[in-house]
């Protein structure tokens, strides 16, 4: 099935059982309005109930993959905090991100600031191009990280670094990016979303349960589930996929050394 066009996000399917979306506001550096995260959370729940995705790349454009929450609407919308409890500010943009839960992954190439790191943040990989720039300058406009970014960057590079990043406000390249874990890979520029392309097509050929089932228990220990809670967790889902058909094909076809036919059952 398809979508009619979207004014702030361009959707393309280059490889099977991948939808690409990339954010398309370029003359604001794709800054994050409440309209665009509108249009990607249409894409999100198109890429849900369309049986052909397998996993979406959510990438930019070369210069940014988005520079921030747009901060002029956001002044102009939110007189205090009562407007923005009023508004519920931002609870559509976790909506957004929430309509999938397909793997999502970041093609990061240029600056990734505030609610565009943090976007980057709420994927399951980011995939960096080495122009790629991370920060949460948020504390320098008298905010916070409001999308995820003071919960997920702990998670991703560790107490001491997040509190550098978020406190200082200062930014971080590709290769310290990489190094700290927050990035699974650093490509060149014109590499960043033909690789995101090819992971994403990979998790497409597999088993579409046995990679929810897999996300699941990631997602879990993401979480700060205790670990002997998260290996119980761990534990119930590998049993989960015992009653796959998938799993039997799979298993089958490894002795019989053959290549697996997955079915998504
Ligand atoms: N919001 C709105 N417009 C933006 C944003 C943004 N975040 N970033 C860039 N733009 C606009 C600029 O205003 C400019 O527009 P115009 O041409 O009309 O003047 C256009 O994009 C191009 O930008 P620049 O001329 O500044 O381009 P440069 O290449 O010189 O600089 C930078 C690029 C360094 C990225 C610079 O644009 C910048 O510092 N941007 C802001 C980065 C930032 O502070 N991001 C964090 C925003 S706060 C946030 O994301 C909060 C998320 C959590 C929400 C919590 C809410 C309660």
């Amino acid at each position: 099935s398809s979508l009619s066009p979207m004014e702030h996000v361009t959707l393309t399917t280059p490889a099977a059982g991948v939808l690409v979306v990339e954010l398309n506001r370029p003359k604001a550096l794709n800054a994050l309005s409440d309209a665009l995260m509108k249009d990607l959370g249409v894409a999100l729940a198109h890429a849900q109930q369309d049986q052909a995705v397998g996993a979406v790349v959510i990438t930019g454009n070369d210069k940014a993959f988005a520079a921030g929450a747009d901060v002029k609407e956001l002044a102009r919308e939110h007189a205090n905090r009562e407007d923005c409890v009023k508004k519920a500010c931002l609870k559509t943009w976790y909506d957004a991100m929430g309509a999938t839960s397909k793997p999502k992954i970041a093609a990061v190439r240029g600056y990734a600031f505030g609610g565009g790191c943090e976007l980057a943040l709420a994927c399951d990989i980011v995939i960096a191009a080495e122009n790629a720039q991370f920060g949460l300058p948020e504390l320098s406009l008298g905010t916070i990280p409001g999308f995820g970014g003071t919960q997920r960057m702990i998670r991703a590079v560790g107490k001491s670094k997040a509190m550098d990043l978020i406190l200082t406000g200062r930014r971080m390249k590709a290769d310290e990016a990489e190094r700290s874990g927050l990035v699974s890979r650093v490509v060149p520029v014109e590499r960043c979303l033909p690789e995101a392309v090819e992971a994403a097509q990979a998790i497409a050929a597999l088993s579409s349960p046995s990679v929810a089932l897999a996300k699941r228990a990631v997602d879990a220990a993401d979480a700060f589930v205790a670990l002997d809670e998260g290996l119980e967790f761990e534990r119930q889902l590998f049993y989960d996929t015992f009653d796959l058909d998938d799993r039997r094909e799979g298993m089958a076809a490894f002795c019989e050394k053959r290549k697996a036919a997955f079915t998504d059952s």
